[in-house]
């Protein structure tokens, strides 16, 4: 398994490559023993490696993701599948699906594909969607264990996004649902294309940053952030290919 899912590859990027807000309070700094940076902010705390897992593992990875049964994963246009065809896809490892919202009366698809897997009986509520657990597999089993060598947090759940291309996005939000705790570790994966993760501060939306969240990065959310800090990933219009995310998290009760 090792040559396969092999992790913590000597990291070439020592700056950070982003740029903080020029003010008190935000600052950051390299975990030699992590190959991250720890970034501290305001009233929160990130830890941000960007070449986490190598290029073979990240690849497999989106294959991993993309396997099924009709389509040849580089040679379709995932944008063009419309909800119905989409269902009669078996994806051989992950369950993706297309989840609705309720908007003045009309029902809307998500603008992006969710998954979520899960200890049993975890089940998670956003946007008033209900998801019931899927059961890890042995990919995502990899991944998670391979990102709590370095969280020192064991996870039980973990929220996929798939972005089939730049018109895909995810509005700003927290992840502040009362069944991640008071103050969550949230650990986000990143596989597929570059897209640009905002953040704002809840009170003052001048107050910002972009993190590009590249394939094989690793970016985790600590301490206050979800009660001060709200998210988001902007469509990019420019941008033609998957982007997959996953979130691990930790759901009490
Ligand atoms: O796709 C991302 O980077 C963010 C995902 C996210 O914020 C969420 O699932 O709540």
């Amino acid at each position: 398994m090792n040559d396969l899912f092999d992790t913590l590859i000597d990291n070439p990027i020592r700056e950070l490559p982003f740029t903080l807000p020029q003010v008190t309070g935000f600052f950051s700094e390299w975990d030699q023993s992590r190959q991250g940076f720890i970034i501290y902010i305001p009233n929160g705390m990130l830890f941000y490696a960007p070449l986490f897992f190598s290029k073979k593992i990240s690849d497999r990875s989106v294959e991993y993701f993309l396997e099924n049964d009709i389509y040849e994963i580089n040679q379709i246009d995932w944008s063009e599948i419309q909800s119905e065809a989409f269902k009669n896809i078996k994806f051989k490892n992950i369950l993706w699906k297309q989840d609705f919202i309720n908007l003045y009366g009309k029902k809307n698809p998500l603008p992006r594909l969710t998954s979520w897997y899960a200890d049993e009986g975890k089940a998670y509520k956003y946007s008033g969607i209900l998801s019931q657990p899927n059961p890890w597999n042995k990919g995502l089993r990899y991944i998670k264990q391979q990102i709590e060598k370095v969280t020192d947090t064991q996870f039980n759940s973990v929220l996929m996004n798939w972005y089939r291309n730049g018109e895909d996005y995810l509005n700003w939000h927290t992840d502040d649902e009362p069944e991640l705790g008071r103050n969550p570790t949230i650990a986000s994966v990143n596989f597929g294309e570059t897209r640009d993760f905002q953040v704002r501060h809840k009170d003052d939306h001048q107050l910002k940053f972009t993190v590009p969240l590249q394939h094989g990065s690793l970016l985790i959310m600590f301490g206050e952030m979800q009660h001060f800090w709200e998210h988001a990933v902007p469509k990019r219009k420019k941008i033609h290919a998957s982007r997959f995310n996953l979130t691990f998290r930790t759901i009490y009760g």
